[in-house]
């Protein structure tokens, strides 16, 4: 589907949209991903018209804010906003307002929830009488959304009051269950807003998925009441419910996100919000396929330090696949992923083809530290190279006096050109560097690594690094950051370096992690149980030869899936340098069509359509 990109005017423009989200200024998960990338698309056509509202936790606004000063704040006094914001303090609340230090810098409202607490017994108190929704003791996450909700709902009638005073009319757009107890408050109270609710995957739904295998063809029977009772989720599916019941215009992020919400919240969504990205195209091709083979560089160090101490292999034929995610093992289909992997080990092998691929499980596990020999490995490998290093400039400046010198013009033996002093230290680096053990598949010392899918499917399957092992597989329980000293690179650099992503996940609305490969022109593997894999069957023509390649898992067996991904990783291993070039040049030319400034249309028709309701 193609949009043109919209002009300012095609918006209502007597509208003032404020955007909630629980992860506005506090990431979390994939909602920051979508509302901060999703900023400079709105504020180019919303402009000052546009807000966000979140929850005030100092520590990450420290990094995220800036409030404006007393004296803006006074001066902003055609901003309905800024005045809501005043009346507020008045009445004694905590309002903070600023900008999100985020590309577009769009303004916004946090307000932190706990400034309500001593009022939780009457907020669980009015959930109850007013909507159905008990309250749970002991769980902070549920009485933080509880004061978050009340506040959220008092910023929405304030701000009605001074929008009214300007003609202007209020869309508050609220993402997912964590703000949505303020949907149903408001329109209890007759709200004059107009609620736009979007639920980014269904409480109940994630529950399912990752207890039951059949979790799809079940979806049909399932008793909500009585699952979320199971679960002990009953409170927070109860405030999602309300929130999908109450909102003028329900939506959701995928196709597939749409059958759980008919199922398990009884409400058809009115309209599908696909994610987009903020794509950043470069002027010049070559530009992002340089980028490749800088970032690749940088792997090869890792791949180096980890496994050159037992054997080493060719650099240069060597292929880097990575999947990466929240540690969910079925939902995000991490045990296909292995499984195909494992498959494709054996087909390398018996073909006699060249080459090696590694494998990076990229995910977040509870971890003591890094594992010693790993950290030492890397020292030891640095350690070698400050010596090659050495020994390059001794002979560097020995040969050109040398040469300078020379009356045979003979080239001398570079042997002795190096000092004995550095022989030893090269023999004595390699030496104590190299060892006869394996190359661990993990990275880091789990807390509990008895009970680790992960690492119970390697044991078994035997994908242990062994030298003849094609597939090599590197475990990093932890996301890769520039400050992680394994890697040392940011995610998005560390995926530019890599050659394919692979997500054949089971469950997931909607899934950002093969959008952020095609975005950086980077093939990847994605699922037909994916929201984002579900889209690109249906809106994107062609697209295994733009590099986006989606594994059937619908009604299918584990086994078919696992046959299916196996067969489009041999063919990726099979392609050749050149056809790889051209693959990653298609990817990145199709990356245009998930961009925010696309994909953002479908929010304004969702406003239009609210302003239309009553
Ligand atoms: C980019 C670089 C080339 C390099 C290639 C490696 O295209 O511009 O100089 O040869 O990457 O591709 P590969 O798929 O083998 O990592
Ligand atoms: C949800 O985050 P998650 O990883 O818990 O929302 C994301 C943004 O819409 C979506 O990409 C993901 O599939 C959902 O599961």
């Amino acid at each position: 589907m193609q949009f043109p990109a919209s002009a300012p005017e095609t918006v209502v423009p007597s509208a003032l949209l404020l955007e909630v989200a629980w992860e506005v200024c506090n990431q979390v998960g994939g909602i920051y991903t979508v509302i901060r990338s999703k900023v400079p698309a709105t504020v180019d056509v919303w402009n000052d018209r546009y807000c966000l509202l979140g929850p005030y936790f100092p520590q990450q606004a420290q990094a995220e804010f800036e409030p404006l000063s007393d004296t803006q704040l006074a001066a902003a006094y055609h901003d309905p906003v800024a005045r809501a914001v005043r009346r507020l303090r008045q009445q004694g609340v905590e309002v903070h307002y600023g900008h999100w230090l985020v590309t577009g810098k769009p303004r916004v409202v946090l307000i932190s929830p706990f400034q309500a607490y001593h009022q939780l017994g009457q907020l669980k108190s009015d959930l109850w009488h007013h909507h159905h929704i008990p309250s749970q003791e002991h769980d902070d996450l549920l009485h933080q959304v509880t004061a978050f909700g009340h506040l959220a709902t008092r910023f929405v009638q304030t701000l009605e009051a001074e929008a009214e005073a300007a003609e202007y009319r209020i869309i508050a757009h609220f993402h997912e269950w964590m703000v949505g107890s303020a949907i149903p408050a408001l329109r209890r109270e007759q709200t004059k807003a107009k609620l736009v609710f979007t639920t980014h995957a269904t409480l109940l739904g994630r529950y399912l998925a990752m207890n039951d295998p059949n979790f799809y063809d079940h979806l049909l029977y399932v008793d909500w009441e009585r699952e979320a009772k199971h679960f002990n989720i009953e409170t927070a599916v109860r405030m999602e419910r309300a929130a999908a019941h109450g909102a003028h215009v329900f939506t959701t992020v995928s196709e597939l996100t749409v059958r759980e919400c008919i199922y398990l919240l009884d409400r058809i969504p009115d309209a599908v919000l696909p994610n987009g990205l903020n794509i950043e195209r470069f002027v010049a091709l070559h530009e992002f396929q340089n980028l490749h083979q800088q970032y690749k560089s940088k792997i090869h160090e890792f791949v180096m330090a980890h496994f050159f101490q037992s054997y080493s292999f060719d650099l240069d034929k060597t292929l880097y696949f990575f999947t990466s995610g929240r540690y969910e093992y079925h939902n995000k289909g991490f045990d296909v992923t292995l499984e195909a992997v494992a498959r494709l080990n054996y087909r390398i092998q018996q073909s006699g083809l060249e080459g090696q691929v590694v494998l990076f499980m990229i995910t977040k596990r509870p971890y003591h530290s890094i594992n010693a020999e790993v950290l030492q490995s890397r020292a030891m490998l640095d350690e070698v190279q400050s010596t090659c290093e050495a020994i390059e400039q001794q002979v560097g400046e020995k040969l050109f006096y040398q040469a300078a010198s020379s009356s045979d013009y003979q080239l001398p033996n570079l042997n002795d050109l190096v000092d004995d002093y550095w022989k030893l230290r090269y023999r004595r680096a390699l030496q104590s560097w190299k060892t006869t053990r394996l190359p661990p598949v993990i990275t880091h010392n789990l807390v509990d690594d008895s009970k680790d899918d992960i690492l119970e499917f390697v044991r078994r399957a035997n994908l242990v690094n062994n030298r003849h092992d094609r597939v090599k597989v590197v475990y990093h329980p932890d996301f890769v950051s520039t400050t992680s000293p394994l890697f040392g690179m940011e995610y998005g650099q560390f995926v530019r370096g890599c050659h394919l992503g692979i997500f054949p996940s089971y469950y997931e609305p909607w899934g950002y992690t093969p959008l952020e490969c095609i975005a950086r022109g980077v093939p990847a593997v994605t699922s037909d149980l994916s929201g984002f894999g579900d889209y690109v069957q249906q809106h994107v023509p062609d697209h295994e030869q733009k590099g986006i390649f989606v594994v059937r898992r619908k009604e299918r067996s584990f086994d078919e899936a696992a046959e299916e991904l196996t067969d489009m990783l041999w063919r990726f291993v099979m392609l050749n340098r050149r056809e790889r070039i051209m693959q990653r040049n298609q990817v990145e030319s199709s990356s245009g069509q998930f961009d925010w400034h696309q994909l953002r249309q479908h929010y304004d028709r969702a406003y239009e359509l609210a302003l239309e309701r009553e």
